[in-house]
């Protein structure tokens, strides 16, 4: 493993849970990312609906000369490109640094926030969605696109990761957004990257992130990466499939408990499937609208 990471960034990820990395992926690598993202726009033009690969914003008034595509679900199951990127060596050695030798995938999704209104991402932790026996869980997001304030750069509070199991809970419903009643927001600061930079927040981190309020597109590939002793609360699922996800080291049957506050993300809203659709029960939105 190549150390990549100072001491001091590895440092700094532990104190604020959450990191940017300049210059991992090469411009030809972003290059091919945001060709293929463009493709994926392209074959959302047409949808009336949501489905299981595109969520589109209706409300934002998708149509084939103005598609509003939200979030493309798992691209690496349905592009090399993606799915390189998820493997990617200099990334994996970065994850290694934070999370130890032994490397689960855990989830690939891409966060398309379209010009002029793409959606915002109410405050929350990854954590709320999908608690573990330990917290050595981590989300990279990879830069396609610059990520500016204006654009609707992700935000994190630093220290949020040390918190509390926050409530993602409103009417008895779990609606994937934290009550900004409370939390303390005051210290949110965003994270501003270029073309081939990458994020990492720790799963227990608060964070959210603006509309696109300019007129460039803002798209995150983000991915889940787990430490293998961390099983999910809810289960894991076919233990072949689970093991399959390995990317390095070895997968035990030994779940690691590291006494990380845990609160249970049920009952689950009727028929929503991303983060935007569930949060869209919120009764207020945690931002301004465009
Ligand atoms: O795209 C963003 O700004 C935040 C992404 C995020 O937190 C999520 O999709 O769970």
């Amino acid at each position: 493993m190549a150390k990549i990471l100072t001491n001091t960034q590895v440092e700094e990820y532990n104190t604020n849970g959450f990191l940017a990395v300049k210059n991992v992926f090469t411009p030809s690598e972003v290059k091919e990312l945001q060709d293929v993202t463009d493709e994926f726009v392209d074959r959302s033009r047409n949808l009336k609906e949501s489905n299981d690969d595109f969520d589109i914003d209706l409300k934002a008034g998708h149509s084939s000369k103005t598609p509003k595509l939200r979030r493309i679900m798992s691209p690496d199951k349905h592009h090399p490109v993606y799915e390189r990127a998820n493997k990617n060596p200099k990334l994996l050695d970065i994850i290694e640094q934070l999370i130890g030798p032994n490397i689960r995938y855990h989830h690939t999704k891409l966060n398309n926030k379209a010009p002029g209104g793409g959606a915002q991402v109410e405050w929350h932790t990854d954590w709320g969605f999908y608690p573990h026996t330990n917290d050595d869980i981590l989300e990279v997001g990879v830069a396609i696109d610059p990520m500016t304030l204006e654009n609707g750069a992700l935000m994190v509070v630093p220290g949020s990761h040390k918190g509390p199991a926050y409530d993602h809970h409103e009417n008895g419903v779990f609606v994937g957004a934290v009550n900004i009643s409370d939390v303390d927001l005051d210290s949110a600061a965003s994270i501003i990257l270029e073309e081939g930079d990458i994020s990492l927040h720790h799963v227990r981190a608060l964070h959210g992130s603006e509309p696109n309020r300019s007129s460039k597109s803002r798209r995150l590939l983000l991915m889940g990466y787990s430490a293998a002793d961390a099983f999910p609360i809810s289960g894991y699922g076919d233990w072949n499939l689970w093991q399959s996800n390995m990317l390095r080291g070895v997968g035990g049957n030994i779940p690691r408990f590291n006494n990380s506050p845990v609160r249970i993300a049920e009952p689950p809203p009727e028929g929503k499937n991303t983060i935007f659709q569930i949060q869209e029960q919120l009764e207020n939105s945690h931002f301004d609208e465009v």
